[in-house]
């Protein structure tokens, strides 16, 4: 189904994204300023409310890189928000950050996730990984705190009855799906082997992907797995190069698609290599130097712009790059439109209160840098897209938004 958001109704969603209409509207029972009362210089200390979001991703390990990524989105909204002077209700907010670091780790995930919740965030970006956003919506959820992940796509985050869960990328049913179709109606795949790395997004993208391919036509030749944390990937690519695979699908991060890559050249397996969004970064080309090969690595981003959405998204990551003098890898964007998201729903409940604004992010209607923000009963993304990539001079380079 294609976005049919028109010019006019995208103004709209400016405007409440802004706080604009809220401002408009001056509550009836303020009194008038009279003559006699000067305007005070600057604003009276109560008139300021400290806002806490939370923002966790693994800023440390394999895929810190990454981490790194989102934690810059989140800064550079939370400097945009200050320096926009929102205000909620009658008060001035001041955002203030608190990045955690969860490793990509499931029980530091969690542990982190209490940090934040006697820290009374308002509410939470995060986190990046799958298996560390899972366990640790639970005690969001417990908390009562609105949770919004950028990054985490497996479809088991939103499908826990919590009311706090929300996610601004497409999930891995919609990725993988999409993928193995695309691998034997695009690509002509007809045995492919599929190798994945046993976290819940590796796997679970993995699945996906076997699924729609199999549904599509071809035959599975082979589905070994390997860890997040591993190098040598010998013995399972030996196997599977005598199944005489076409294409080959890994579930998993770039920091270990990288060194498989190579591998994968060096063993001569002449096949497409294609993977996820955990795949589908920037640093992929470095990770696997002259491995990655010309259009030979597929993968996709979960999201995408295309029209009137894609000057404003390609000038914030030339902004991007000037502040903080490295290229977005993949989901600082998202993260970004993450945190304007909460701070919006704010804005029109007039509250950072959680239990206030919660309902306001289930509603929200928003125009962010990377397309249209709405969410769907479970709080999953309206309307996902997903951007195909392939790799060529050794650069990322778009296929097409698909949807
Ligand atoms: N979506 C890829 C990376 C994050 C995750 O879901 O684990």
């Amino acid at each position: 189904m294609q976005l049919k958001w028109t010019a006019v109704a995208l103004a709209a969603l400016s405007l409440v994204a802004c706080g604009k209409k809220e401002e408009a509207a001056a509550p009836a029972t303020s009194p008038a300023p009279t003559a006699a009362a000067p305007a005070p210089a600057t604003p009276p200390a109560g008139e300021t409310l400290t806002v806490k979001i939370g923002h966790v991703a693994p800023t440390s390990g394999p895929i810190a890189h990454l981490g790194k990524d989102n934690e810059l989105g989140a800064k550079m909204a939370i400097e945009d928000l200050n320096a926009q002077g929102v205000k909620i209700g009658d008060k001035t907010a001041k955002f203030e950050l608190i990045a955690e670091d969860d490793a990509g780790d499931p029980k530091q995930g969690t542990a982190v996730a209490q940090k934040l919740v006697d820290s009374q965030v308002n509410g939470v970006v995060g986190h990046l990984n799958s298996g560390t956003t899972i366990p640790a919506s639970k005690i969001y959820s417990d908390a009562g705190i609105p949770q919004i992940s950028p990054s985490a796509t497996n479809p088991k985050y939103t499908r826990q009855g919590f009311k706090t869960t929300f996610r601004v990328v497409a999930d891995d049913t919609h990725l993988g799906g999409t993928l193995g179709k695309y691998a034997v109606d695009t690509l002509k795949g007809k045995n492919i082997a599929v190798i994945d790395d046993r976290t819940a997004y590796g796997q679970g993208v993995a699945d996906e992907f076997e699924k729609a391919a199999k549904a599509a036509g071809a035959t599975i030749v082979g589905r070994e797995f390997t860890t997040d944390k591993s190098t040598d990937f010998n013995a399972i690519l030996t196997k599977l190069k005598g199944a005489k695979p076409d294409i080959l699908f890994f579930g998993g991060m770039d920091a270990v698609g990288g060194p498989m890559l190579k591998q994968v050249k060096q063993l001569g397996l002449n096949v497409k290599f294609m993977g996820g969004d955990g795949l589908c970064t920037g640093e992929l080309a470095k990770l696997a130097g002259d491995a990655v090969g010309e259009e030979m690595v597929y993968c996709a981003e979960a999201g995408g712009v295309d029209g009137d959405f894609k000057a404003p998204l390609d000038a914030w990551k030339t902004k991007f790059k000037e502040k903080n003098g490295v290229d977005v890898q993949i989901y600082a964007p998202y993260v970004y439109d993450a945190v304007q998201v909460l701070a919006a729903a704010m804005q029109k409940a007039g509250s950072a209160d959680p239990a206030k604004y919660l309902p306001e992010v289930g509603k929200i209607e928003y125009k962010g840098l990377t397309g249209p923000i709405a969410f769907d009963e479970k709080g999953d993304i309206k309307n996902g897209a997903l951007t195909l990539y392939t790799y060529k001079g050794g650069q990322r380079t778009q296929i097409a938004v698909v949807r």
